[in-house]
Order: C-alpha cells, then sequence, then structure tokens
C-alpha cells in the first residue's frame, strides 16, 4: 500500500513537472516586429522628440533611441505598421531616417541645436 502510495506521488510529481515544461513560450516573436533605423539626431531634445512622437504611431509598443549611435529601434505590433510607413513618421519630425531624407520643412522648424548637421551635444 505503502508503496503505491509513493508511486502515485511520484506519477503526480512528473506529470506536474511535464505541465510546466510544457507552458507555451511568450508569443512575443510573431506578435512583435522590431526595426532600427539610424536617424539624424544631434540631442537630448532629439530623443526626447523621436521617442514621444514614435510612441504614438500605430501599433507601436516599444521605441528607444541609442545615445550614441542615433538609431532608433522600435517594436510595434506586427501587421499594424512597417519600416516605410515609420520612415515617413521620423521624416516628418524633421530626421532623416536611414536612406530617407528628413522634410525639409519639419527640419527647418526644429530648435537651431537639433537641425542636421549639428555635432552631438
Ligand atoms: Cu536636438
Amino acid at each position: 500500500m505503502k508503496t503505491t502510495l509513493k508511486l502515485i506521488i511520484a506519477v503526480l510529481f512528473v506529470m506536474n513537472t511535464a505541465v510546466l515544461f510544457a507552458r507555451p513560450q511568450e508569443p512575443k516573436n510573431d506578435k512583435f516586429e522590431t526595426v532600427s533605423i539610424k536617424t539624424s539626431a544631434v540631442c537630448g531634445m532629439c530623443k526626447d522628440r523621436l521617442e514621444k512622437n514614435i510612441a504614438f504611431e500605430k501599433g507601436v509598443r516599444l521605441v528607444s533611441l541609442d545615445d550614441e549611435t542615433k538609431v532608433l529601434t522600435i517594436e510595434y505590433r506586427k501587421g499594424k505598421n512597417d519600416k516605410e510607413r515609420l520612415k515617413k513618421a521620423i521624416s516628418r519630425l524633421g530626421y532623416d531616417a536611414d536612406d530617407m531624407p528628413a522634410d525639409q520643412k519639419a527640419h527647418d522648424r526644429l530648435p537651431a541645436c537639433c537641425q542636421k548637421g549639428n555635432d552631438p551635444h
């Protein structure tokens, strides 16, 4: 009798462990897409401007500008946005986005210190 009980406990334990391992991984990768876009950001104000505005683009979940490389990393819900649209959004804020040049009018409206060609400061 005691052996049977031990066996049942052992079986239950193994089953429990199997359930833990069988738990599906976070379905993160098939729901979200991440892109990196090189921008012409100059300073901390540019960083704030880009991060705050791009955060409101459709489907965007995370956005962060690398201080050193000025590369904007954007995570968005798959199918809700795409890299070309995000590049256009960056351009409309007055910044270059990879090969897409900044919208000239938007660029000229930026504070002088944030305009292209300034040394990072
Ligand atoms: Cu700036």
